[in-house]
Formats: C-alpha cells, sequence, structure tokens
C-alpha cells in the first residue's frame, strides 16, 4: 500500500469525530535515533462509546438487537438492542461518575460474560476513564497483581458464575485480592458487585457460592443504576477524549517476569477495530456475529466488543463453555441464533474435531459464512475439518495472525478474495509491512524462514507498557534495532504467504540442525492416535539439545512401546532423524493458559528434569494439577 495514512484517514471518516486531525500516523520505531513512539490523528477529538452507540442509533440502528447474550444453562438467554445499551452505559457512566471515577483513572472490571461487561467497557470509555478488564478465571494473585500495577481506583465484579458444572466463586476471589493488595499498601475505594447468581439457572450438582459483602466498600450494580435512574438523565455527558488518550490496559502474560499491561489508545485502536472487523468478517447488516473469545482477551476486545459494535452488528455473548451439557452446544447456538460469521480458536476446533461428526451435522450451519480462527498456528487437519465439517465447504477460512500488543489481525485473509493455504494466516491487512530477518537483524526477501518483524506503524498498535515504557522498548523495539519485533518467527513462501510458526524461543538446535518445535508438533498431530503435541528442548551431552514431546493420545489409546517407536519413526520419515524425539512423554493434558497456550516454561522444566526449579507464575493456568501428573508420568529413559 502506497499511502497507508491516506487509506486510515479516510477510514477514520467513517467514524465521528467532535474535532478532526489532519495529523496521520506519526511514529519513530528506532530507540538509537530518539523516543520511541506511535501516535494517530494526535489531537482530533473523539469518543468510542458514542461511535458504538450514538453513531449507529442515529443511522436508524436503535432497536437492533446489540448483542444475545446465553447463559451457561441451555435457555437462559437475553438480548439488548442499541438503544437500550446505550441507557445502560450512560447510567452506569454516570454511577462512576458519582463514585468519584475521572477520565484517566483506571476502572479494573472481573466480571464474567455477561452483558454487564460491555457496558461497563463502554461506560468508561464514555467518560475518559481508561478499563483494564482482568479475565474472570483468573486468581486472586493476578487480579491482585493488576490492580495493584495499574493502581486501579473501583473493581466491577459479579457474586460468581458457572462454567459447565464448576461453581466460580468470583466475589471470594476479589476479596482475597483485595488482602492481598491491602498487604502490598494499594487500597481499591470501592467495589460494584453484580448479582448473577439470582438470575441465572445453577447446573445440576453444583453448590451456588455463598457471597460476603463488605458493608465499607461493596455496593450492588442494580441498586447503583436505581439510584442513577433517578435522576432522569437521557443520556449521560460524554467526554471527548483526545486521540491518544488511553482507551484500555489490557495485561498479556510475558513468558518471564510480570505480566505486561499494554496500552492501547482512542483514534488508532477504534479505527483499526473497526476496519478489521468489518473487512475480515464482511460486516452485513443481517450478520449474527460470534467471537467465542472471552472478553478478558485482546480478540473480544477488538472483535467480541469494539469491532462488532462500531460496525452495528448484532453479536453473541455466550458464557457458557464449548463441551457443556456435551459437545455439540457450539453448532446448537450456531443453529439457534442463525450465526453466520463465527470467530474462534484453533485449540477449540481440536476439541471438538474428536467427537462423532453428527454432533455437528445433526444441527443446521446453513447460515455460517465466515470461519475466522486466532490465536495459535492450525494445524492442517483442524483447518480441514472446519472446512468440511463445520462449513460444508462453503464458507471461507480466515486465518488471523495478531497479538495482544498489535491490536488486531496483522495477517490475515480477505474472505472471498485472499485463496487460502491451509496453516497460512496468508497476506499483511491494509498497511501493513512484514519484515523477516535471520538473527543478526538483517531483512531476507523471498522464500525464507525468519524472525517476524513489522517495519512501519499501524493505528491499532499498543503504544506502551504501563508504567514501564523502557520495557515497551526493550521487548518490542530492542532485538532488531528500527523494527517492531513480535517474538515469532515465520516462513515466507514462493508465493509470498506468511505461515507463523510460534515462538522463536521455541526453536531447538540438535546438532547444528535449527528446528522448529512447531514443525515437530505437527508431524506428531497428524499421527491417528495423537490428539494433542508439545515439543520443547531438553539439553543433551552430545546433540546440545534434542526434542522432547509430550503426547496426548486420543481417548482408548495406550502409549506402548510399539507405539512410540512408531512415532519417532514418523517424524524421522517426515523431517530427518535429527528430529525425532529422543523422549515421548504420555501425558494426560498440557499446562495451558486459560487463552489456549500452552506453558513451554514450564514443559521445558519437567523436560529437563529439574525439580528444584521454580515454575513461576502457575496461576494462569486452566488446571495446575497437570503438572503434578506429568512429573508422575515423567519417564526415565527410552
Ligand atoms: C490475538 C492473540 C499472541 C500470540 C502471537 C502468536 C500466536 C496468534 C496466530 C498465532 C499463528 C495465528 N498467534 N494468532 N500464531 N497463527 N493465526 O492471540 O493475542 O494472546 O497476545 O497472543 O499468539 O504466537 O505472538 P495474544
Amino acid at each position: 500500500m502506497e499511502e497507508p495514512n491516506k487509506f486510515w484517514k479516510s477510514v477514520a471518516k467513517e467514524l465521528h469525530f467532535e474535532k478532526w486531525s489532519d495529523k496521520g500516523l506519526e511514529y519513530n520505531f528506532d530507540h538509537q535515533k530518539g523516543e520511541v513512539f506511535v501516535k494517530f490523528m494526535e489531537g482530533a477529538k473523539t469518543n468510542m462509546a458514542y461511535n458504538c452507540l450514538e453513531r449507529n442509533i442515529q443511522k436508524g440502528l436503535g432497536s437492533k438487537i446489540a448483542y444475545i447474550w446465553e447463559g451457561n444453562e441451555p435457555g437462559d438467554q437475553m438480548t439488548i438492542t442499541y438503544q437500550e445499551l446505550l441507557e445502560q452505559v450512560s447510567k452506569f457512566a454516570e454511577v462512576l461518575r458519582t463514585k468519584g471515577v475521572k477520565k484517566g483513572d483506571v476502572v479494573a472490571i472481573y466480571l464474567p460474560m455477561t452483558i454487564e461487561l460491555p457496558i461497563a467497557m463502554l461506560a468508561c470509555a464514555r467518560i475518559g476513564a481508561i478499563h483494564s478488564v482482568v479475565f474472570a478465571g483468573f486468581s486472586s494473585d493476578a487480579l491482585a497483581n493488576r490492580i495493584h500495577q495499574a493502581k486501579a481506583k473501583i473493581l466491577i465484579t459479579a457474586d460468581g458464575f458457572y462454567r459447565g458444572h464448576k461453581a466460580i466463586d468470583l466475589k471470594t476471589l476479589a476479596d482475597k485480592a483485595f488482602s492481598i493488595c491491602h498487604d502490598q499498601g494499594h487500597d481499591i475505594d470501592s467495589v460494584i458487585m453484580v448479582e448473577h447468581l439470582k438470575r441465572i439457572r445453577t447446573p445440576q450438582g453444583a453448590i451456588p457460592p455463598e457471597v460476603k459483602i463488605n458493608k465499607k466498600t461493596d455496593s450492588l450494580w442494580n441498586k447503583e443504576m436505581e439510584a442513577a435512574s433517578s435522576k432522569n438523565l437521557q443520556t449521560s455527558k460524554i467526554e471527548w477524549n483526545d486521540s491518544e488518550d488511553p482507551l484500555f490496559i489490557l495485561y498479556t502474560s510475558g513468558s518471564t517476569g510480570t505480566p505486561k499491561g499494554l496500552v492501547h489508545t482512542t483514534t488508532g485502536y477504534m479505527t483499526y477495530a473497526y476496519e478489521a472487523a468489518k473487512k475480515i468478517f464482511d460486516s452485513k447488516p443481517d450478520d449474527v456475529f460470534w467471537c467465542t473469545a472471552d472478553i478478558g482477551w485482546i480478540t473480544g476486545h477488538t472483535f467480541g466488543v469494539y469491532g462488532a459494535l462500531l460496525n452495528g452488528m448484532t453479536s453473541m455473548l455466550f458464557e457458557g463453555v464449548p463441551n457443556y451439557p456435551d459437545a455439540s452446544r457450539m453448532w446448537q447456538l450456531v443453529e439457534k441464533y442463525k450465526v453466520s460469521k463465527l470467530y474462534t480458536s484453533p485449540t477449540a476446533v481440536r476439541s471438538l474435531m474428536d467427537c462423532p461428526t453428527e454432533m455437528v451435522t445433526d444441527y443446521s450451519r446453513d447460515t455460517l459464512k465466515i470461519l475466522g480462527v486466532v490465536g495459535e498456528p492450525i494445524n492442517r487437519p483442524a483447518w480441514r475439518w472446519l472446512h468440511k465439517v463445520v462449513g460444508g465447504e462453503k464458507c471461507a477460512i480466515v486465518d488471523t495472525y495478531w497479538q495482544t500488543e498489535t491490536g488486531g489481525p496483522m495477517l490475515t485473509p480477505l474472505p472471498g478474495a485472499t485463496p487460502t493455504k491451509p496453516g497460512s494466516a496468508t497476506m499483511p491487512f491494509f498497511g501493513v509491512d512484514p519484515v523477516l530477518v535471520d538473527d543478526q537483524g538483517v531483512a531476507k526477501k523471498g522464500q525464507i524462514d525468519g524472525n517476524l518483524c513489522f517495519a512501519r506503524a499501524w493505528p491499532g498498535m499498543a503504544r506502551t507498557i504501563w508504567g514501564d515504557h523502557a520495557r515497551f522498548i526493550k521487548t518490542y523495539f530492542s532485538t532488531f534495532p528500527g523494527l517492531y519485533f513480535t517474538g515469532d518467527g515465520a516462513r515466507r513462501d514462493q508465493d509470498s504467504y506468511y505461515w507463523v510458526g510460534g515462538r522463536v524461543d521455541d526453536k531447538l538446535n540438535v546438532s547444528g540442525h535449527l528446528l522448529s518445535t512447531s514443525e515437530i508438533e505437527c508431524v506428531l498431530t497428524h499421527h491417528p492416535t495423537v490428539q494433542e503435541a508439545a515439543v520443547v528442548a531438553a539439553p543433551h551431552p552430545s546433540k546440545g539439545q534434542v526434542p522432547y514431546a509430550f503426547v496426548v493420545l486420543k481417548q482408548s489409546r495406550t502409549l506402548t512401546a510399539d507405539l512410540i517407536h512408531e512415532i519417532k519413526q514418523e517424524v524421522r520419515n517426515k523431517i530427518g532423524p535429527f528430529a525425532a524425539p529422543e523422549v515421548v512423554h504420555g501425558a494426560c493434558g498440557l499446562p495451558k493458559t486459560r487463552s489456549g497456550k500452552i506453558t513451554r516454561r514450564i514443559l521445558r522444566i519437567i523436560a529437563e528434569g529439574d525439580h528444584k526449579a521454580n515454575l513461576g507464575d502457575t496461576s494462569t493456568l486452566i488446571d495446575e494439577q497437570v503438572i503434578a501428573h506429568l512429573w508422575e508420568t515423567r519417564p526415565d529413559v527410552q
């Protein structure tokens, strides 16, 4: 693209600005030449919530459904229109003001997938407060850490919720987080709690959490909203924010150290989210869009909330899990709500593709048009299954590559326009300039494997790490000066398609052969008995490093000596003898973060057999017990 600046400003023109600015993208990526910064349309005044709500209502979408909410228990459901959403957001904006929240203050939000979550986010945006959403699956420690780091003033939470049969004591977790914060010398001013449990059904066998209210700090969402209603307000006052005023902070776990609070600002992020949802999901007025990602992750922010609402879409908010009450739940919902655009993760696809095909095909998927995936490389069998079984070979598949830091997709097909190749996120999004560099930072042209960087700024990128700009520069701009470094490795093929292979620190060097762990994983997951696999590097006295493979077998399969031999042989055949795993470790599961990422850090420690090593923060794992099980089943030598 010759003139990204002109292009992005023309996109911004479709949105509402109280004051326009002719400035475009201004940036410096080279820390040797001065401060690293990125700005877009500095000096313009706008408001994200106004663009999501009033702007659409003025276009006649007031009575259009903004969200369809479906609870954990089938049948728990509700809808809210754009007009109703505006009323709720306006009231909650007043509630926040009454609580003393001002422009620039940080509001922590720790809520399940309920309608109050986007309401709270939009209310913050409306008054210029900065939201910091903490995924409701995080532990008290993780919440405390995030509240403390951002010095959040107030917390919005709920009493509790259910995921499948499991009850989550959200308020108790929040209370624990406060006492941790208190010990660290940071007290939260007030807590607003949604009484969610009394309006949803309890799953069979689950025990509803007991909730304690602290009279000094806690108040109830509904009571606060009633008080705001009594003021008879129509719509609350809008804060016209500057383009570069922070919109939100979102924490992403660093592979080491404390989580990084990435800061996204107003106009650039808004313009990028709007255009990404519009073009990648080919937004149409009668769409029902379902982004399955929790709003606590960047995908939920950009697509589940902002991208969807900016485009006036109807979208789904699902509080449950894909395998409850059974593994057909997702397809039941696609049929029930006539979903046309579905955005999910390769992990979800892989977990569902093992079930009998009828679990999918018993439900109508006729309305589906686009199937998107994000979060990790999708292996070919999963891509094909999604295309064939779910999409009936008539849906476009969009494999979108991006990061919390990038705000929106960087490599992605455009549906119907970009011919796809299973497993490749294809080509750069508008104005994105990918560069593959070798370890010395030399950019390589043509067909090549390298470190994935971006040479030019784009409007949606994070501007800094909250309170630590030096860390921002060190993490993203110091490895290859002048370039934004993603931390991922990628290959560009003969057609200029990009294949993201995974984090570059997942590379291993066996007797001088540089191997990508994901390359080996790909062979392993192709094996008919293997459901999931992760490969890490283990030290070896003569070879330097060797691949150590963790494999989760499909149900009813056991890892016999013959099978181990067969699996190793398969890798020998497909990649080469040097790539054959030294150890094949039969695992009952892999340690994963709640966003579905395998924590290789932990797997490396287990592979090394270092019982004394510090596992680091394990609070973000779905199931901490997996670690103990992996230690128990660790084979000595094979
Ligand atoms: C949006 C999101 C970012 C990391 C990223 C990369 C991996 C995401 C991918 C992908 C291959 C894709 N990743 N999408 N790898 N193909 N389509 O997931 O953000 O949680 O910050 O993760 O996820 O390794 O660097 P985040």
